[in-house]
């Protein structure tokens, strides 16, 4: 798969390699290529940004260098999904990432400010497959962050980057559930024990406890996440 990161803080994307991406990247599954929007910019100043038509606070990020730094981008290479951050898009979550990970190419531009001017997305559907995508609902000073997480939950999914890849289907969010608590060694610790069903060997009892214990926790954490009737 292949990566393109737009912002104005290219140098951010460098974390992925600190994670275990680093090591898809190494293996040739995953390439992530970083380019910065003021290199397509060409005043002194390389501005990238402007007061709001119809007034109001902050800044707005400007067509052009956007434009331009998207005509790079898009000129050669598989046909990508583009994806726009912003608090004001849709909702990212696992099934979005799985969306994600049967990308070919995937393109995040990160908008700054107040945003980007709205033209350039609309342009830009005009040309290729476009997403307005928020990580959640708070804010943050830029999309660079969320789409660093993006990419962190599309590149694990990806064949080959997790180890073992039923730690894949057993963790939260896939099953529509949160996870079940997990344990290790030692059986006792400062006074507080494993649960004895765990250690008893009995592999469905196992299973059953922790099928509970899903169920459990995301009706007391995220009844949001459960069906009406459940
Ligand atoms: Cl994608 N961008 C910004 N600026 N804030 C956010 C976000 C994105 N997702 C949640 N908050």
């Amino acid at each position: 798969m292949i990566v393109e990161v737009v912002s104005i803080f290219p140098e951010l994307v460098g974390l992925l390699d600190v994670s275990l991406l680093g090591k898809a990247r190494g293996s040739g599954l995953l390439e992530v290529r970083a380019h910065d929007l003021r290199d397509f910019t060409h005043d002194r100043h390389r501005t990238v940004d402007d007061t709001p038509y119809g007034g109001g606070a902050g800044m707005v990020m400007r067509p052009e260098p956007w434009g331009e730094a998207l005509d790079a981008v898009l000129a050669d290479g598989p046909a990508p999904l583009v994806v726009f951050l912003t608090p004001a898009g849709e909702r990212f979550d696992q099934a979005m990432a799985r969306r994600f990970a049967a990308e070919e190419r995937l393109v995040f531009c990160c908008g700054r400010y107040e945003g980007i001017d709205q033209r350039v997305i609309e342009h830009t559907a005009a040309r290729a497959r476009v997403l307005e995508v928020s990580l959640g609902d708070f804010v943050l000073n830029g999309g660079e962050v969320a789409a660093l997480a993006m990419i962190e939950a599309t590149a694990r999914l990806l064949p080959g980057v997790i180890g073992n890849p039923e730690s894949l289907t057993e963790e939260s969010h896939e099953s529509g559930l949160l996870e079940y608590p997990a344990y290790t060694k030692p059986a006792e610790w400062r006074g507080l024990e494993v649960p004895p069903v765990l250690r008893s060997g009995d592999h469905g009892a196992v299973a059953r406890w922790r099928a509970a214990q899903s169920l459990e926790r995301t009706r007391r954490v995220r009844p949001d996440l459960l069906p009406p009737e459940a």
